[in-house]
């Protein structure tokens, strides 16, 4: 029933044009309207509804509720590791309940709980083993975004556990300090199993990390914020058919950290917040309520070279950067959030009279570079997204385990130039990622990214009609996925393989 409900909004939503990017004219548009009609540009002024996200097929996008704060933010807890033979942390992939409304429990999955998971806290330098056991009723995977490890090892959908099965997968941390996470891949499962709760935050340290003196005190000045929406039907289930969408599923109620309703005390201080889009479709433009400015420091793999001061910033699904907000000049009777482009308040700041110096931010965090080299090589891989829903494609082909669709040298650096193909309607917005590695963003549409965008990445938001030029070098063998991150699409095949030798 609920299937042909969908089935007629979404042609109906096709009839209407583009109806996903309705308010998009006064933000950063995710569509071009130069081939929209009058029509439509004035459905979109009269029409409540989320600047962000360019469905094809919402053509009533959920808004996000406002968070009231009547919960302190959860923060998720550190994994300690068994130190035998190597640094051995156990990762089971649960089912059980959880209390997110009173007297309701939601039937959820979780790492080693029952809802998201521990962030895993490693250095730099050291071997990890790590033993994954699958103790849902379904298969599983578990794949870490953003580590550089050896295909074997990386999670993708040929690594399936079933039910019950488990294994020890071991590598060596050889990237620079950063904020990662991890979640399951199995073919065409893996939106339902995020939806449902998997994901958890994987934190690399390193010798630069602990010298510069960042604010690093775990839930006091240093916080994990796990971003996601998510529906809940009547019974306070997360039903993921029901709120399943073809583009992307969104919701209205927001969790972070797996808080519903969400409030965060902080001190007089400056404060870090390692942001993380993990949501399944949902593109979000964080901002603070006072208008005021913060920085950033991070991207998805490591410090920025200086800090970069923002007034906002944009991230879409999987995507991650670590910010800086100044509270210093703030106290108990402020009124600071982190709210979304729309105004929705997501995460709202109490704020502790306790004035504590915490120094400034370095001028000189990291020594990324783009080398004349790397922006010389001519372009050896194109890829070209295009369609929407089920018909999701990367240069014409869909997701098939058994083809391989590249080939790649280890340890040589190749330019990848991926097209976001505009469709008569315009088009969405896809994260495009890549697993197994750390890329560098070399052009977007011929000019160089954003300065907050020259750091390790291994998603990058590409704009319908855009061209985007990465520098993509892998350090170890395997074979690797890339995909579009609106989870969803990938499940739907817009997907595919490399295989380095
Ligand atoms: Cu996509």
């Amino acid at each position: 029933m609920k299937s042909k409900i969908w089935i007629t909004s979404f042609l109906v939503s096709i009839v209407i044009l583009g109806g996903c990017s309705k308010n998009n004219s006064d933000s950063d548009n995710n569509m071009e309207h130069s081939n929209m009609t009058q029509e439509d540009m004035q459905m979109e002024d009269g029409t409540e509804g989320d600047m962000e996200n360019s469905h094809m097929s919402h053509n009533d996008p959920l808004t996000l509720n406002d968070s009231t704060g009547e919960n302190d933010l959860i923060i998720p807890p550190v994994l300690e590791h068994e130190d035998d033979e190597g640094i051995v942390y156990n990762i089971e992939a649960q089912e059980g309940s959880t209390q997110f409304f009173d007297g309701y429990q939601t039937e959820t999955y979780g790492y080693n709980g029952s809802f998201l998971g521990p962030v895993i806290r490693v250095n730099r330098g050291q071997t990890v083993k790590i033993r994954t056991s699958n103790k849902l009723s379904d298969e599983t995977t578990f794949h870490w975004h953003g580590l550089e490890l050896p295909g074997e090892a990386d999670g993708g959908p040929h690594q399936n556990l079933k039910s019950g099965e488990s294994r020890i997968i071991e590598f060596k941390v050889d990237q620079e300090a950063s904020t990662l996470w991890f979640h399951p891949h199995p073919e065409g499962k893996t939106s339902e199993q995020v939806y449902k709760g998997l994901a958890g935050l994987i934190y690399i340290d390193d010798e630069n990390s602990g010298n510069l003196g960042l604010p690093s005190d775990y839930g006091v000045n240093d916080i994990p914020l796990i971003i996601q929406d998510k529906k809940f039907d009547d019974q306070k289930q997360l039903n993921y058919q029901e709120a399943k969408n073809e583009d992307g599923t969104i919701g209205d109620a927001l969790l972070i950290n797996g808080t519903l309703n969400p409030k965060l005390t902080v001190n007089n201080e400056k404060v870090r917040l390692r942001i993380l889009n993990g949501s399944n479709a949902r593109n979000y433009t964080f901002k603070l309520s006072t208008g005021n400015s913060f920085v950033q420091i991070a991207t998805d793999g490591g410090f920025l070279n200086k800090p970069v001061t923002l007034n906002e910033i944009k991230l879409t699904p999987s995507e991650r950067a670590e910010i800086i907000v100044d509270f210093s000049g703030y106290d108990s009777s402020s009124d600071v959030a982190l709210i979304n482009e729309d105004e929705t308040i997501l995460l709202p700041f109490a704020i502790n009279n306790q004035l504590i110096d915490s120094g400034n931010i370095p001028e000189s965090l990291n020594d990324f570079a783009v080398t004349d080299e790397e922006r010389n090589l001519p372009v050896s891989k194109k890829l070209e997204l295009f369609g929407m829903g089920n018909m999701v494609t990367i240069n014409g082909k869909q997701f098939d385990m058994e083809r391989i669709d590249f080939t790649q040298k280890q340890g040589v650096t190749e330019i990848w130039e991926i097209y976001n193909k505009p469709d008569m309607m315009g088009g969405m917005i896809h994260p495009f990622h890549i697993h197994g590695t750390q890329f560098k963003i070399i052009s977007i549409d011929g000019i160089e990214p954003p300065e907050n965008e020259q750091g390790w990445k291994d998603t990058v938001a590409i704009q319908p009609g855009e061209k985007i030029k990465l520098a993509v070098k892998f350090k170890n063998k395997g074979i690797y996925m890339f995909h579009c991150h609106v989870l969803e699409h990938e499940d739907n095949g817009m997907m595919g393989q490399v295989k380095v030798e």
